[in-house]
């Protein structure tokens, strides 16, 4: 299990909140690494995250969250990206991305992975939280995967039609991939592309880190399994597995200077 290996400095550092599995919150994640701002990760439980939220008093409980040691914070995936200044942004793409593409990616992956027992979610879900955490979340899963499926409507009978509106995004982004090339502002990598390949990832699966760690021990249930086989040959997931290589900073070597995993109580 991560890791308590925050540096001494991590107080000066702002704190970054996390649903580790989150799409929205490797977003966040790759623009603070992009620009090496350093940060500690505080990953939270689902459920867990709303008191942790509330107490800090912001007024949504959506993560990504970034916490600075003045109490003052910053929330939302594309607010961070604003405060980190990362340019080569198109806001016509990043709103669909964010509004359309990124909710039915997530909502199609959870009907498939929250009515499988042995998709390995609750795992995932809950790697990186603190023990308390980890132990209250194992405990009340039943209730807490009833919440989920409930709160994004993952019914089991909507996956074909999940399927087929997440294949209409896809259509889109292949063909914006092939019309503006490796990049989709300009010609070097920028928010767009970050924003695209991040918010992608859980369908294109880059083993790369994070992402790699993150999902790691997922067993994708077999109503999902030959949906990200047929996906995984689109123009769109084979450019996510380019920018990941080229462009996400690698973690790791972030981690000895400044940033960790910190365990909330
Ligand atoms: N537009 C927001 C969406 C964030 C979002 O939906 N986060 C989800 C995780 S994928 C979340 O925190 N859900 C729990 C909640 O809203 O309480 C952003 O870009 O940060």
């Amino acid at each position: 299990m991560p890791i308590a290996a925050v540096s001494r400095d991590k107080d000066r550092f702002p704190l970054l909140l996390t649903l580790a599995p989150s799409h929205y919150c490797e977003r966040a994640r790759w623009a603070l690494d992009q620009m090496e701002i350093p940060y500690t990760e505080e990953r939270l439980a689902p459920g867990a995250h709303v008191l942790r939220v509330k107490r800090i008093g912001a007024s949504m409980t959506s993560l990504p969250l970034l916490l600075f040691g003045d109490g003052s914070i910053c929330q939302g995936s594309d607010r961070i990206l604003d405060w980190v200044k990362f340019s080569g942004g198109d806001s016509e793409i990043e709103l669909r991305l964010e509004q359309t593409t990124a909710p039915l990616i997530r909502q199609c992956l959870y009907t498939g992975l929250l009515h499988d027992p042995q998709s390995g979610i609750r795992d995932v879900l809950l790697r990186g939280t603190s023990p308390r955490q980890e132990t209250i979340g194992r405990l009340t899963w039943p209730l807490m995967r009833r919440i989920m499926v409930m709160g994004m409507n993952a019914r089991q009978r909507l996956l074909p039609d999940l399927i087929a509106k997440v294949d209409i995004e896809l259509d889109w982004l292949d063909h914006l991939i092939v019309e503006r090339g490796d990049h989709l502002v300009g010609e070097e990598f920028g928010r767009a592309d970050l924003t695209a390949a991040s918010l992608l990832a859980p369908i294109a699966l880059p083993q790369l880190e994070p992402v790699k760690s993150v999902s790691a021990g997922m067993r994708w249930p077999a109503s999902l399994a030959p949906i990200l086989a047929r996906w995984s040959e689109r123009q769109s997931m084979k450019w996510v597995h380019r920018i990941y290589a080229a462009h996400r900073p690698q973690a790791a070597p972030n981690f000895g200077r400044s940033q960790g995993y910190l365990h909330s109580a």
